[in-house]
């Protein structure tokens, strides 16, 4: 599918449950910087749509996104360095409560940096979602930064970092749209599984 005329609704901070209007919710997650923001406005065909920055630890809610079918979620990215002891309990925190408590949340895309090793943080993350068992989908962005032969390569030290297969990775670019319609399909097949299985 293509997204078309999505909007920014509101940003939350994951304790309350977002009323929403009932929508199965797709997150998307990862460490700071890693490009979820600008791999939501490639999705979304809206380069104004969410706010992105060479200063990491930018998005510090969770903010809403209405893509008609479904709602897409920024989730805060985690692993910054600079950010006091008390921030990175607060991000624990809201991560915890709303991967455990979000009543619609049906998948999330985790985006690793395709260029390096998975971090400790990433593979916590991942961790986190087979816990609480939230079916995902792994994004390596920036690919655009990379030939054709390390994209090989670095995708097999992704699957190793993190364990996963090869065909469970899409390499991804939001400068030069490399694996959008790959992910555009994902998001068909995510979305026809979500409403196969409606949340209680
Ligand atoms: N070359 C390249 N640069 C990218 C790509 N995606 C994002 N960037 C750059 O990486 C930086 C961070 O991008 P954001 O989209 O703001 O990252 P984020 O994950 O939302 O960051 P936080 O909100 O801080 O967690 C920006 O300078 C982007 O221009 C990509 O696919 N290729
Ligand atoms: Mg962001």
């Amino acid at each position: 599918m293509q997204i078309t005329n999505a909007k920014f609704i509101t940003s939350i901070t994951g304790d309350a449950a977002f009323p929403g209007k009932g929508l199965p919710e797709i997150a998307v997650a990862g460490k700071s910087n890693v490009g979820k923001s600008s791999f939501i406005n490639c999705m979304c065909n809206n380069f104004k749509l969410a706010r992105t920055s060479q200063e990491p630890g930018k998005t510090r809610l969770i903010n809403v996104f209405d893509c008609g079918r479904f709602h897409l979620m920024d989730l805060p990215g985690y692993g910054f360095a600079r950010v006091s002891a008390q921030m990175q309990h607060d991000w624990g925190r809201m991560m915890e409560s709303y991967l455990s408590g979000s009543r619609h949340l049906c998948h999330v895309l985790q985006l690793v940096d395709l260029r390096h090793e998975p971090t400790r943080d990433d593979v916590q993350m991942i961790q986190y979602l087979r816990h609480y068992e939230i079916p995902f989908t792994v994004i390596a962005t920036k690919a655009d930064k990379l030939s054709r032969a390390q994209r090989f390569r670095q995708t097999a030290q992704v699957c190793r970092g993190i364990g996963v297969q090869p065909w469970q990775v899409i390499c991804f670019s939001s400068v030069d749209r490399t694996g959008k319609e790959d992910v555009e399909k994902r998001l068909d097949e995510i979305l026809a599984q979500c409403t196969q299985q409606p949340q209680q």
